[in-house]
């Protein structure tokens, strides 16, 4: 077999190859139970991809199966040089690939079987199928992808039951410290879709930036959404070993509606929900820029051009802050029908809250004791704001200081200690501690050798130990919707470092969400190994540490 493999290789395109994927069942996240069977089915170009409708199947369902056998197209695509055209059936046939819904399965959950005489998928509804596909493409030789002209696959017979443990598997993209465009966070969508993560968190606000097209103020965006060039520099020994100036060439972007809903639709179409994420009311200086009358002094503040906390923050005392924040989401709920809206909270100074003399009649008016407690009374409004639009708020941790009310979510970035304490108070919790999930930190002790970041060491075995339940009983941890990496940007210029810093850490957080329980490191890294493969295919940048050397 090798040498006929090397025999193809060497004349590459000139004969039809036959390619034996390997029998181990190497998957990342790995599956909830895996076994090996006998023999081979032969995938081919010509195999049929059967789509098994039930009775009762709706137009809209089948066009969310559709995305799953569509899905199954792409993955053969690289191999045959042809997509198969699934077609619906009233049955599963042999010699086929076979989508059948069970109705006993969540809809998240799958049983893909390889036997020789063919491969069904059955799920409970089309997420679990795509999910299967992923999986299948994971199970395909990678390696030879794209290579030559190829017959056919000879795929081992398994069987794989699998389903995710946590119903949130997040990552949030900064596009505001540094800007990337809709191709790359499309791309960033389909590094979701292959980890089987689910939710795109978007930081679309945030001091340096105002990256979303809001029709009924368009400063936000002529604006907010540009400031100067950011110079970033290695200086050891200064505050994160970095300098951060500027020069005069304008650096910026932002998203029109019509982007955002192409986003949003591409990531539908892999079952990604997109979370948007509005600021408010602290990282708000772009939004401030834009429009004086929305802080406190009413001054002309500039976009920020370097990091770190600022106090110019919106001012709860007036109340047209409050209908600024209420048109804006009234757009944000037009062009994102997800459930959650991040309305942010983090890092929220009060400094200018204590010298200005709406907020503190505000405080005196609402009975208010510090100015944390007027945090919580403009985020409970803007929470009554997206209830009564039949939507939910999630906020940083910060929000449990101002008296976070009970429907609210919390996303715990301070360490897990936040989130445990809201669990245990019956809030909905998203794990995302500094500890194990930036990764926008170091993932090298070697810092001079890696590209600058914001600091921090959170290397690849650390992402993969994170257990999101640690320290709850079961029932507080029903409370915990799942987990989430965080990609910050203040040191990530461009979408080839953001590969780099998400890979293949993302990985690990991935497995953390779909089976965070079983910790097996040698294991993972074994399957690790057969992922790069797949990273390698897809052109997709990684870092070397810690990975066994690609063979
Ligand atoms: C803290 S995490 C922030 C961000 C920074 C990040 C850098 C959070 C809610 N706020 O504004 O980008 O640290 O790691």
């Amino acid at each position: 077999r090798l040498l006929a493999g090397i025999g193809c290789l060497l004349l590459t395109g000139a004969c039809d190859r036959t390619l034996y994927a390997d029998p181990e069942i190497a998957v990342v996240p790995r599956p909830a139970a895996a076994e090996r069977g006998d023999g081979t089915f032969r995938l081919s170009a010509g195999t049929p991809v059967r789509y098994v409708v039930p009775a009762d199947a709706t137009p809209d369902e089948l066009k969310a199966w559709s995305r799953a056998t569509d899905a199954l197209g792409e993955a053969m695509l690289p191999f045959f040089g042809t997509a198969p055209t699934p077609s619906e059936a009233a049955e599963a046939a042999a010699g086929a690939v076979n989508f059948l819904r069970a109705d006993t399965l969540p809809h998240d959950a799958y049983r893909l079987t390889i036997a020789p005489e063919r491969i069904d998928i059955v799920s409970g509804g089309p997420q679990g199928a795509f999910y299967a596909v992923q999986t299948l493409r994971q199970l395909l030789p990678q390696k030879a992808a794209g290579t030559a002209k190829i017959r056919a696959v000879e795929l081992p017979a398994a069987t794989i039951d699998d389903r995710p443990a946590l119903a949130y598997r997040g990552l949030m993209l900064d596009v505001a410290r540094h800007f990337f465009t809709v191709e790359e966070v499309k791309r960033t969508l389909d590094l979701l879709a292959l980890h089987k993560m689910n939710v795109f968190h978007w930081h679309l606000t945030d001091d340096q930036g105002w990256r979303i097209e809001i029709e009924r103020y368009p400063e936000l965006t002529r604006t907010g959404a540009v400031r100067r060039r950011t110079l970033i520099g290695r200086d050891p020994g200064g505050e994160y070993d970095a300098t951060c100036r500027y020069d005069e060439t304008p650096y910026g972007g932002y998203y029109t509606q019509e982007e955002i809903r192409e986003v949003v639709d591409y990531a539908a179409r892999r079952f990604i929900t997109v979370i948007p994420e509005i600021e408010f009311p602290g990282h708000a200086v772009a939004a401030l820029a834009s429009y004086p009358w929305l802080s406190c002094t009413g001054e002309r503040y500039e976009v920020r051009q370097t990091w770190d906390i600022d106090d110019r923050v919106f001012c709860p005392g007036r109340e047209t802050t409050f209908e600024f924040i209420e048109h804006v989401l009234e757009e944000v709920i037009g062009l994102f029908p997800s459930e959650y809206v991040h309305i942010g909270g983090d890092e929220c100074p009060t400094t200018l809250w204590e010298r200005c003399p709406r907020c503190r009649a505000r405080m005196r008016a609402e009975g208010l004791d510090s100015p944390r407690q007027l945090q919580g009374y403009a985020t409970a409004r803007v929470e009554r704001f997206l209830q009564r639009h039949g939507r939910r708020l999630i906020g940083w941790d910060e929000l449990l200081e101002g008296g976070v009310s009970p429907t609210a979510v919390v996303m715990s970035w301070r360490g897990t200690e936040g989130g445990i304490r809201a669990a245990k108070q019956g809030n909905r919790v998203i794990m995302a501690p500094t500890t194990h999930c930036y990764l926008d930190y170091y993932q090298s002790a070697d810092t001079a050798a890696e590209p600058l970041a914001w600091g921090g060491f959170l290397p690849l075995e650390k992402v993969y130990s994170f257990d999101p339940l640690e320290g709850l009983t079961s029932d507080e941890a029903r409370f915990v919707l799942g987990v989430q990496a965080n990609l910050w940007t203040e040191y990530i210029p461009d979408f080839g470092q953001a590969q780099y810093m998400l890979l293949p850490r993302l990985s690990a957080l991935a497995e953390a969400g779909w089976n965070p329980q079983e910790k097996d490191y040698d294991d993972f890294l074994r399957r690790l190994r057969r992922l790069t493969d797949l990273y390698d295919a897809c052109g997709y940048r990684y870092a070397p540490h810690g990975l066994p050397r690609n063979q």
